[in-house]
């Protein structure tokens, strides 16, 4: 094959003064942070779907992505094509991880069973593609949204048959994700969702969802399959309403369905702010629960009310989010998957490596500035000296279950002037800011 990047380099670390946009500044693969490399904290993904199918097309306006690839007519030969692309761009950037829905890398045949076949063939192309590079598989998924199949959803969807369908297609996109030795599989609900309540039967399609999920737990312990399942909140788009809005009500849904043992959650940052949460929160409130299972590295814009998909350049948040990440004690087996396309505007094929670039030694500096605050204990001095009240006293009394109303009257009757002190909000934010 020949190179489709012939302009662009490996793309090297080069340090803080370095003034080659085709270098790293900030990520380097090999460097430690607190005795782990930064790939092995970090974990890169390449989103398949943005990076080598997005053309750019919006509402508004045809594709404007040069993208030699998407000019081959057949469609086998350019999914073939496609794929060699996407190991250049992996192996130029020393990206350690990729993610495919299964329609991405292979296209629909006219029945399943040539879907099936055309899959298989990109599947073995990929597999000998992975045995010479560094590449691995992080997750693999199902497009459950694209074709009209989908138009009222898959595994809720009204039609039986498109239950079926879904469910078909669910067990082989973790056939092949197993093939290639992927370290997790996703669960996003594409069109799991209504437009209105007044033709929806919500009761059943949530159970319906449980019960594709359940269905995919068995099919995976009866492979073999020993990669973790996730599931992807987001709160609409596609849909007005889509069922798995954010970590609480997915955890609310996996406990309820009792698959809160076989399913972590996999956290977009731009579906955690689409749903009126910091990308932090989302992943601390998974953390707390032990359901942190990897993210989807991207941003959004603030004034813009929809799904942009941003690669992540924003090093508050990503400092916020290794924050959590590191609390946790690594995503791994998961990873950051950068689900991002490049604006419109950057059509040119270097700008693929541009954003990477741009995002990678983003989440780097996030690291860094976020093992050094841990490290520090500033934040987490100031958090455990606020609660203190509860380590001794009335505050142990209550956690250890050994008092109840009747003390607690007791106790405010004869305490009643109460003191408080101050949050310091500001005081650390500031904090933050010397770390940054
Ligand atoms: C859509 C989205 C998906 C999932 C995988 O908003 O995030 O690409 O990550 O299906
Ligand atoms: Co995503």
């Amino acid at each position: 094959m020949t190179s489709f990047f012939p302009e662009v380099p490996e793309i090297k670390f080069e340090g803080p003064d370095s003034r080659n946009p085709l270098a790293f500044k900030y990520y380097n693969a090999e460097g430690k942070i607190g005795g782990k490399s930064m790939k092995d904290h970090l974990r890169f993904s390449i989103a398949y779907w943005h990076t080598m199918n997005g053309g750019g097309v919006d509402p508004f306006g045809v594709a404007t992505m040069v993208r030699p690839w998407l000019t081959i007519s057949d469609p086998m030969e350019q999914a073939r094509a496609r794929m060699h692309a996407m190991f250049e761009i992996g192996q130029k950037l020393g990206m350690p991880f990729f993610c495919f829905h299964d329609r991405d890398i292979a296209p629909e045949g006219e029945t399943l069973a040539e879907t099936n076949k055309n899959l298989d063939e990109i599947i073995a192309l990929t597999k000998k593609l992975m045995a010479d590079s560094e590449l691995k598989l992080l997750w693999g998924t199902a497009c459950l949204f694209t074709h009209p199949r989908f138009v009222h959803g898959a595994a809720t969807s009204c039609n039986a048959d498109v239950f079926a369908y879904a469910a078909a297609q669910v067990k082989k996109a973790i056939e092949v994700t197993a093939e290639l030795g992927g370290a997790n599989y996703v669960f996003w609900g594409g069109r799991e969702g209504y437009d209105t309540l007044l033709n929806t039967d919500m009761k059943l399609e949530l159970d319906n969802l449980a019960r594709l999920l359940h269905m995919a737990v068995a099919y995976k312990k009866e492979i073999g399959f020993t990669g973790q399942l996730l599931i992807e909140p987001k709160p609409l788009e596609p849909t007005k309403h889509q069922y798995d809005r954010d970590v609480a009500t997915c955890i609310a849904f996996l406990k309820t369905y009792d698959l809160d043992t076989e399913l972590k959650i996999n956290i977009e940052q731009n579906h955690a702010t689409l749903a009126g949460h910091t990308y932090a929160h989302e992943i601390m409130t998974a953390r707390i629960y032990g359901l942190l299972g990897s993210l989807d590295a991207n941003q959004g814009d603030y004034l813009v009310g929809w799904d942009t998909d941003q690669l992540p350049t924003d090093i508050y948040e990503a400092t916020f989010a290794m924050y959590e990440v590191l609390k946790n004690g690594g995503i791994a087996p998961g990873g950051m998957n950068f689900d991002a396309k490049l604006r419109r505007g950057s059509f040119e094929p270097a700008d693929i490596f541009h954003g990477f670039v741009a995002g990678m030694d983003t989440y780097a500096r996030g690291l860094k500035a976020a093992h050094a605050l841990l490290e520090s204990g500033e934040l987490e001095d100031f958090r455990k000296q606020r609660y203190a009240s509860w380590n001794s006293g009335i505050g142990k009394q209550i956690i250890d279950g050994k008092a109840g109303f009747a003390e607690l009257e007791k106790y405010a009757l004869e305490n009643s002037s109460i003191k408080n002190t101050s949050g310091r909000q500001e005081v650390l934010e500031a904090i933050v800011n010397r770390y940054i």
